[in-house]
């Protein structure tokens, strides 16, 4: 092995690779020459890989683009761990499938309309005095001008508004400082009021603005009375950004069309594009939200547009609360720095970022040092003396994420793909970073708080081209980890995306989320209320009114109650449904064949499907969560019979039936099963207690859940006793049986707090005993030796006691079994069991480790 090789083993495996283990001398090596990697491969591999179970350091909420849903993923494993569905139904959640979720889905109707897609564009973490507090995320939707409200306790959609006064908005979701307000800017101006208006009046008629969302962040809802939207010409608003720190109370907007062209191909005239991007500069819009919400309080300061507060462009103006400074043309990004300061601009077609300082803004607004005004009265800053200065940074800067260090500011290169790390007090490029292919925006890690955090850059691409295998002309998305850790980049990981193309995506420390795991029983998760619908059990039942029928259920390991339903065709039947778990991830789907209904029910969690019967027949039902062992037998069905129809019954066959002597010993048997079952219950039971393990909370939440199944247990048996009582042992068989289900589950559950338990209190595994523990499972042993347990095997726990010499006898025997067949000891074993152990071609090291392991074992013996 070459020297550089074995150092880099050694820092990457630690010292367990210098104690030699299961993997061997050579292994990276050779694994690296098989797979024709590179030690920077090892390197970026190392610096990314997360083991199992483990948990990375940040969580990313990326948007889902044209999906309408948002990805949420780890950093820097890049994992996927969830789709978020906001506004386009996702059938897994039951998003638009089920009642309570449709009801936040259909908040999104515009003009009575059902709108089933989005394309999100910025996600937004809520803020507090500018730094996120991991409560509320809020996405926008771009082509029907819409934000969605995101609870991170849940990670659901709780809220959907939908803008209205604009036609398309682009410029948002951001939020303001303190989470008082998040903006949402235009994109293409239209007319504010729902009517027609010719394009030739595009002047006088079509408007464009900001609409300044107010938001609750106690309750996590945007209050849509208490919102307004400030009037602005009909220059193509974009990106925005919310001021902080010394800037906290204004809010900043580019635009790209000052030329306010409206094009015309097909009457001769040359496109939009050009049309639109043919003067040397375009405007960033400057205004006080601050100033002008409280204005707004004043109905004369406002016009009321389909039911919406909106502060024309004189009010601002007269009250000096809106102005303009040109900046270069056919900007996109906006992006406010950690302390309020700096204010950076990129032009898509500019080779330049501009960098603005609040200071001299706010000076020339104070001295009321104008340059002139727009056609519209609003009041020029001069471009120069609001500007700290301009960097040359390449083709096609578009957005900027900020790191820990001050002054350290990213910038994607949209026409060169690349990254570029600079400083926008010094105005110094410090480094570029080539990326694949055509970045649109980038993510720091918290890089657009006011504490960003440093260590990574995400670029998210728009192009992957040749960086993944081939799936047709739709390429994925590509999103590419960066270390910015070093003097220079490092580019990491690239992962694909195939939702959709993400637009921005946010970071946040994974410390400053605290979502939960159940909901308390019979919540409506999206309202986050107890439900009307709650059922516990024993609550079940069929409730008709005329033709409403309603079905109170309850789902649980492993079925629904009830089981049955018949109603007449036409019947409208809405069904409420309660999931009675209280395990950690015991989550029951819920659907009835042919009626395009589904819910997914949490533990805790009550929802609701709703269909009209309208066709004949019987269909199953059933919960399409795996969710145990009897997850098929989950299952009922719904019977819709024409009540005008007569429906002849058929014949019943004759069964033939057990004699009561064979029920009887039916009966005994199951309940001997049961009592067996119990005594393993009980040892597990009297281990967890003998072991205190209610001084570990994950074991104490294992243990929870299993006396959640115990629990039912008694009711069960009362049940089977009053069946014995009344003489119907065919019955009392059955909630016998039902018994032997919740233990199992009691069980399975025990058990594992049991392991838990274990790996909790045992002593810690040498490196050599950890080395062993692998060769003993990987080298077959463990295919005959459970440890604690005779299997097919004997129980290898006290095997170094039980002879002299222990080490070297065991040793020996596992070197060279066939040595010791005639040994009377091993005789007696090989007939025993048998089987003659075989040799399973040891090295001396690997039994080296073995032994270590077994001394693990002896010292842990009481827990096994
Ligand atoms: S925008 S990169 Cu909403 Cu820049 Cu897409
Ligand atoms: Cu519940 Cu499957």
């Amino acid at each position: 092995m070459n020297y550089k090789l074995n150092k880099l083993s050694s820092l990457i495996l630690g010292s367990a690779i210098a104690a030699s283990t299961a993997f061997g001398a050579g292994t990276l090596e050779k694994v690296m020459k098989e797979r024709g990697l590179t030690e920077n491969d090892i390197i970026r591999a190392a610096k990314t890989y997360l083991p199992s179970g483990g948990r990375d350091e940040f969580l990313v909420f990326s948007s889902g683009g044209q999906s309408g849903q948002m990805i949420v993923y780890g950093v820097p494993s890049m994992k996927i761990l969830k789709y978020i569905a906001v506004f386009t139904p996702e059938p897994w959640q039951g998003y638009g499938f089920d009642e309570e979720s449709k009801k936040v889905l259909r908040q999104g109707n515009i003009r009575g309309r059902e709108i089933n897609w989005g394309d999100t564009h910025h996600p937004a973490l809520s803020e507090v005095d500018g730094k996120y507090d991991g409560k509320w995320l809020v996405i926008n939707d771009k082509a029907n001008p819409r934000l969605g409200v995101i609870s991170l306790g849940d990670f659901e959609t709780t809220q959907i508004v939908v803008n209205p006064v604009f036609k398309s908005a682009h410029g948002g979701a951001f939020f303001t400082q303190n989470s008082e307000y998040i903006i949402e800017a235009c994109q293409y101006a239209a007319p504010f009021d729902n009517n027609y208006h010719p394009i030739e009046d595009y002047k006088e008629t079509y408007r464009g603005g900001s609409t300044m969302w107010k938001f609750d962040s106690k309750i996590g809802r945007i209050i849509e009375k208490d919102s307004f939207t400030i009037e602005m010409p009909p220059y193509m608003q974009d990106l925005s950004d919310a001021g902080k720190g010394v800037s906290h109370g204004w809010g900043f907007t580019n635009s790209f069309n000052a030329e306010m062209y409206t094009g015309g191909i097909e009457v001769g005239m040359p496109p939009n594009e050009a049309g639109m991007s043919r003067f040397d500069t375009d405007f960033l819009h400057v205004y006080n939200w601050e100033k002008l919400a409280k204005l707004a309080e004043d109905p004369k300061n406002v016009e009321v547009i389909n039911g919406h507060r909106v502060i024309p462009m004189e009010v601002s103006i007269a009250n000096e609360a809106l102005f303009l400074i040109p900046e270069p043309k056919s900007p996109h990004g906006v992006d406010v720095s950690p302390d309020g300061e700096y204010i950076t601009v990129c032009g898509k077609l500019d080779t330049h970022a501009s960098v603005y300082k609040w200071s001299k803004i706010k000076a020339l607004i104070d001295a009321k040092k104008y340059v002139g005004k727009d056609p519209y009265g609003i009041p020029i800053l001069d471009m120069k003396e609001s500007l700290h200065g301009q960097v040359e940074l390449g083709l096609g800067p578009l957005h900027n994420q900020y790191s820990n260090v001050d002054g350290e500011i990213y910038t994607s290169l949209y026409v060169d793909s690349q990254i570029v790390k600079w400083n926008y007090k010094t105005l110094k490029v410090l480094d570029k970073e080539n990326v694949h292919y055509n970045v649109g925006h980038l993510c720091g890690m918290e890089g657009k708080s006011a504490d960003p955090q440093g260590k990574y850059i995400i670029s998210l691409n728009k192009l992957a081209i040749d960086r993944f295998q081939n799936v047709g002309p739709l390429h994925p998305q590509n999103h590419q980890l960066i270390d910015i850790r070093g003097k220079t980049m490092d580019l990491l990981y690239d992962m694909p995306i195939p939702l959709g193309e993400p637009h921005q995506a946010v970071a946040i420390r994974v410390e400053k989320l605290h979502p939960h795991v159940r909901y308390p029983m019979g919540t409506n998760s999206r309202t986050g209320e107890i439900h009307v619908g709650k059922t516990l059990a024993g609550q079940e039942r069929i409730v008709r009114e005329g033709n409403k029928v309603s079905v109170y259920a309850t789902m649980v390991r492993s079925h629904i109650n009830p089981e049955r339903i018949t109603v007449n065709k036409g019947d409208e039947v809405t069904m409420y449904l309660t999931n009675l778990e209280r395990a950690q991830d015991e989550t029951h789907g819920f659907t009835v064949d042919h009626y395009n209904v589904h819910a997914s029910l949490e533990p805790g969690e009550t929802g609701s499907i709703k269909f009209t019967a309208d066709i004949e027949g019987v269909f199953p039902y059933y919960c399409t969560e795996f969710c145990s062992a009897l997850h098929l037998e989950m299952m009922g069905y719904l019977m819709v019979k024409d009540p005008n129809k007569k429906y002849v019954s058929a014949q019943r066959l004759k069964m033939k039936t057990m004699t009561p002597e064979e029920l009887k010993a039916e009966y005994d048997k199951t309940v001997a099963v049961n009592t067996a079952t119990q005594a393993v219950i009980d040892s597990v039971v009297k281990f967890l207690k003998d072991n205190k393990f209610d001084e570990h909370k994950v074991v104490a939440d294992l243990v929870t859940d299993a006396f959640d199944q115990a629990g039912q247990i008694p009711a069960q048996k009362k049940l089977a006793d009053e069946a014995v009582a009344a003489g119907d042992m065919e019955k009392a068989i059955l909630f016998e049986n039902m018994i032997w289900q919740l233990m199992v589950k009691t069980a399975d559950v025990g058990i594992r707090a049991k392991d838990t338990l274990v790996s909790k209190i045992a002593t810690q595994k040498s490196s050599a005993a950890q080395a062993g523990e692998r060769a003993f499972d990987e080298g077959g042993c463990s295919g005959c030796h459970v440890v604690g347990k005779v299997s097919s095997g004997p129980d290898l726990t006290g095997v170094l006691q039980r002879h002299e010499d222990g080490e070297k006898w065991v040793a020996d025997f596992i070197l060279n079994p066939e040595h010791k067949f005639e040994d009377p000891y091993v005789k007696g074993m090989i007939d025993y069991f048998n089987l003659k152990m075989p040799n399973q071609h040891m090295t001396k090291e690997e039994t080296k480790d073995i032994i270590e392991y077994f001394k693990w074992i002896d010292e842990n013996a009481n827990l096994f």
